[in-house]
């Protein structure tokens, strides 16, 4: 396993997601912040946007960090990481994990920008409905499935870590506490420390 990765970037969740799986991978810095860098045509056939995380692994070639997670989840730890494809818990570990990509980042992007939030047409609605459906989320539970674990938690929890980083975390019942859960967790701290660089 090849991880393609930047410091300080959303690599630091694929790194936290392999570290919880256990499984060994080398990792390749790519320069983001040179404009002048020559990508390598292994890492544009993983990535065609040129953009980290991405992986590498055996013939398989991907990037986007959510599908990272996904495969990684059940490639190695299914059935741990991720609830195997009859499990009734499936359909809410992919609507968690893609949460992010589909609804916390448009939506923080909206706000961050001041761009004028429309909930009714965009399809993450707002950065309102956005917290409280996700602090709704993990009402009564240690993490978004429940009590156990999963991939989905590794793309959440770095979504509310980089929320409380960019000080647009608001006072939640649960998200702010489940930040904290997902910072303790060993392979996160391995994370955060490799990619703060
Ligand atoms: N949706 C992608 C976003 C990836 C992304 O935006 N990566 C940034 C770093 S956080 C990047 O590679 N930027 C460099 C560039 O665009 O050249 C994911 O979740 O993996």
């Amino acid at each position: 396993m090849k991880l393609f990765w930047a410091p300080q970037t959303r690599s630091q969740r694929a790194i936290w997601m392999l570290e919880e799986a256990g499984i060994e991978y080398e990792l390749e810095l790519i320069d983001i912040r040179n404009p002048e860098r020559q990508d390598s045509d292994e890492f544009l056939a993983a990535s065609p946007m040129g953009k980290v995380p991405a992986i590498v692994d055996g013939d398989v070639g991907m990037s986007e960090s959510a599908a990272i997670c996904i495969y990684v989840a059940d490639r190695y730890c299914a059935g741990t990481l991720a609830p195997a494809y009859d499990d009734p818990l499936r359909g809410q570990f992919l609507y968690w994990t893609m949460y992010t990509p589909a609804v916390v980042e448009p939506a923080m992007s909206e706000k961050f920008n001041k761009v004028e939030a429309n909930r009714v047409r965009s399809g993450w609605g707002d950065f309102d409905l956005m917290i409280e459906t996700f602090d709704d989320g993990l009402e009564g539970k240690e993490w978004i499935l429940g009590d156990e674990f999963s991939a989905a938690d590794v793309m959440l929890g770095s979504s509310a870590v980089f929320m409380r980083m960019f000080e647009m975390l608001p006072d939640t019942r649960n998200i702010g506490a489940y930040a904290d859960r997902c910072m303790a967790r060993p392979a996160h701290q391995k994370a955060s420390e490799l990619s703060s660089g």
